[in-house]
């Protein structure tokens, strides 16, 4: 009785209780950032790379792994973002999330979170859960398109009681709760149901739906066809009954099948987001992303509505090859994004899930598995040749006890701690200037296109090159044999510069069974400007960088059995053997995200 009772009282008072959940709205950033004085440790020597260690007796429970300021939910699986959005002054986050356990399970639920910032949040009931026919066996992926007068329509991918995958309809119960904390689901579900000639269970992930110049409305579908993996495209005059088009929007014969697709307009010039709505024309290029072989694959092209076609810029087989010399958001873990227009600051958001490197086992030991990367702010490059990305501005209002330093010379073969202390939950900003540029060592090219990733597994940060590998030591041990190694290093080849950045996760944990692959990629900047930054956010288990400005990204999951909490620390190194010089280097101690 008196637990009906209290719900009875939630029910009711649910949107009072939320307001008081909510963290206050933090409108200012920056003004956290008292710059404390700090002692520069700097205790230049060799880098000693001691890889035996006797750790068997500090091994440490699985919590400490867990993330402080990352989006996670308070415990069990989480995966795709879904449908992100700003309505009423409110940010929304859906995720894929088994509520039942650590582990995937194909009943997945819609789980909903809000915010006023992107960085604290409060977690509410789940949007969706598998109840009907039509979803029974899971609410999949999905999106929110804005109807006119400002009303939100989820899409997703139901898999029905036949174990097919087909498109649904959820409304909002009640538009003037700005936590829309109820949706409906509507009545006359599955509005699509897979086309004939296409395998039931690789039909999934609607986008975000947009108007054509005609007023009707278009969305993609990911899948494989006979065109190979696809984004099948529909169109709706009341977003109800939809009509496949002929033609996919676009495909790849060299992928697989294509999951999460996400297609949206970039301002040509500038750092601001653009909606559809804006209409179709002059000033924008289009962005056709899609998920498969466990990466974020994305092109750049023109979209001509009347068409319904997207045309890559770089030609049919240039792209989406599925190896590691396309675009892609991250060259790490990074999957099933998805973007939103947020209309609030005139700017596109991505959203990303980094999966765990560890066993099956160490999640449900652990009690989670799964979290978001730092919502990143995206657009175009000046070059028109690439995607930029950055942490939102709203992450600085977690940074703490500011260091910095400035004009510092990084011999070869050595080391310098910064920051001089506890390093778990850092924000590090740093640019290396390269005054021995020429130095630097030709690469093999007789065997034709080089690979940054195998590049990356054969040069780790230990081999002593000219110019690089130099870069951050994060989450590292007092003794620097346990870290995980962000890093650049300046390669000749078809005599031009090229810069490799790469992320080794060879010594980051004495613990055997984790994938520590390395991972690589170029980053698209002339190093004859000698020049080059790098920005890392550091969580406990998860290293976010982010190379020549957001040019080249690359996010690790890595456990450290030694580098943990307070004994977590972080260095800048040199490894080649020229001099780089630090001009500027800019860390903060990070605070814990409200996240409740
Ligand atoms: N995850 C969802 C699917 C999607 C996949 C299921 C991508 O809708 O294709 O949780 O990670």
């Amino acid at each position: 009785m008196e637990a009906r009772i209290v719900c009875m009282f939630f029910e009711m008072n649910t949107t009072n209780l939320l307001f008081d959940k909510m963290p206050p709205k933090r409108l200012e950033i920056g003004k956290y950032g008292l710059v404390v004085s700090f002692v520069i440790l700097l205790t230049c020597n060799r880098i000693g790379f001691v890889v035996s260690h006797e750790y068997a007796n500090e091994v440490h429970t699985p919590q400490v792994q867990r993330t402080s300021y990352h989006f996670q939910p308070l415990k069990n699986w989480m995966n795709d973002p879904n449908g992100p959005m700003f309505y009423k002054g409110i940010y929304h986050f859906f995720y894929q999330h088994n509520p039942n356990g650590a582990v995937f399970n194909s009943k997945m639920v819609w789980a909903h979170s809000i915010s006023y910032d992107l960085i604290n949040w409060v977690h509410l009931n789940h949007a969706l859960e598998p109840t009907d026919p039509f979803d029974i066996n899971g609410c999949w992926s999905g999106s929110v398109s804005f109807l006119p007068e400002n009303k939100p329509r989820i899409l997703y991918t139901g898999i029905d009681s036949s174990s097919q995958q087909v498109q649904n309809l959820a409304i909002p119960a009640n538009y003037s709760d700005p936590f829309l904390e109820k949706w409906r689901k509507f009545s006359q579900n599955p509005i699509i149901a897979p086309p004939d000639g296409l395998e039931r269970n690789r039909f999934r992930d609607p986008t975000t739906a947009w108007q054509g110049p005609d007023g009707e409305w278009r969305v993609a579908i990911g899948g494989q066809t006979s065109y190979g993996g696809a984004a099948m495209l529909y169109r709706s005059e009341d977003f109800v009954r939809w009509h496949q088009f002929r033609f996919p929007l676009y495909s790849s014969q060299d992928s697989g099948t294509w999951e999460c697709p996400d297609f949206y307009p970039v301002m040509l010039n500038g750092t601001n987001g653009i909606g559809f709505s804006s209409g179709f024309g002059v000033g924008v290029k289009y962005v056709m992303k899609a998920s498969f072989n466990s990466s974020d694959h994305y092109t750049l092209g023109s979209y001509v509505p009347e068409k319904e076609k997207f045309t890559s810029d770089y030609g049919p087989g240039f792209d989406f090859k599925g190896i590691n010399l396309g675009l892609r958001y991250d060259y790490g873990k990074f999957y099933a994004s998805k973007t939103f227009y947020d209309s609030s600051q005139k700017r596109r958001i991505l959203w990303g899930w980094v999966n765990e490197s560890d066993s099956r086992q160490d999640d449900i030991n652990k009690g989670w598995s799964g979290l978001q990367a730092i919502p990143r702010k995206i657009w175009l490059s000046k070059t028109g040749r690439q995607l930029i990305q950055w942490p939102v501005k709203e992450i600085k209002m977690l940074r703490r006890n500011h260091f910095s330093l400035h004009h510092k010379e990084l011999r070869g073969r050595s080391t310098m701690e910064v920051l001089g202390g506890s390093a778990s939950q850092v924000d590090v900003e740093v640019s290396f200037e390269l005054p021995y540029l020429e130095e630097a060592e030709s690469v093999d090219t007789r065997w034709g296109v080089l690979d940054p990733q195998v590049l990356c597994s054969k040069r780790d940060a230990s081999v002593n090159g000219r110019v690089g590998p130099f870069g951050l030591l994060v989450l590292a041990s007092n003794d620097l044999s346990e870290h995980t190694a962000i890093y650049f290093h300046i390669l000749k080849a078809h005599n031009r510069y090229v810069v490799l950045m790469c992320s080794d996760q060879s010594r980051s944990s004495f613990r055997k069974e984790v994938d520590k692959t390395a991972h690589g990629a170029f980053v698209d900047i002339d190093p004859c400007y000698k020049k080059i930054s790098l920005r890392t956010l550091v969580d406990h288990s998860i290293v976010e960088s982010f190379g020549g400005k957001g040019k080249t990204c690359i996010t690790s999951r890595v456990y450290p059995t030694l580098a943990v909490n307070n004994n977590a620390r972080l260095y800048a190194f040199n490894n080649g053997t020229q001099t780089v010089v630090i001009s500027s280097l800019k860390a903060w101690n990070m605070s814990n995200a409200e996240i409740k």
